[in-house]
């Protein structure tokens, strides 16, 4: 019998080698909010609110976020951990309008996101609009991770 210590060792080991990336679509697509641009163009961004979320083995801190409709916000994704982790939520990218993805080297502006890659130490920032009200689970993608309870729940007010 494997327990569960042995097992991240060996998740650890196998999975290390590859570093997950981003994923970004092509629009447009379906499910995503349409009038993004013009939701982006409409709001004050000087007034946007700064939130941060941590990502360790294997948590997001915090576990919870709680947004409001209509306001912009600047998400810190951080990866204070030693591997690589994704902040992947699907109905939480199909309910805002993105302005823009930022990391050390790359800056996208494509409002389809699909899954969030984040390097060990290092820091991505999300600019965007809250639209769609409803509670959106949020994962990391990096396999078995999710299952070793790295997992959390948006939710748009
Ligand atoms: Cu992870």
């Amino acid at each position: 019998m494997v327990n569960k210590i042995g097992l991240m060792v060996v998740a650890a080991a196998v999975l290390g080698a590859c570093a997950p990336r981003d994923v970004v679509l092509e629009g447009p697509q379906p499910g995503y909010v349409e009038d993004a641009a013009a939701r982006v163009a409409a709001v004050d961004w000087s007034r946007a609110e700064s939130v941060e979320v941590r990502l360790t083995e294997y948590a997001f801190d915090p576990k919870n976020l709680t947004l409001r409709a209509g306001k912009p916000y600047r998400l810190q994704i951080e990866n204070v951990g030693t591997g690589s982790h994704t902040f992947v939520s699907e109905g939480f990218f199909q309910s805002i309008a993105v302005k823009q993805l930022v990391g050390s080297e790359s800056a996208i502006s494509s409002p389809f996101l699909k899954t969030v890659a984040v390097s060990p130490k290092t820091v991505r920032e999300l600019t965007f609009v809250a639209v769609r009200p409803g509670t959106y689970r949020l994962e990391c993608t990096v396999p078995l991770h999710a299952s070793f309870g790295m997992v959390g729940e948006i939710v748009i007010q």
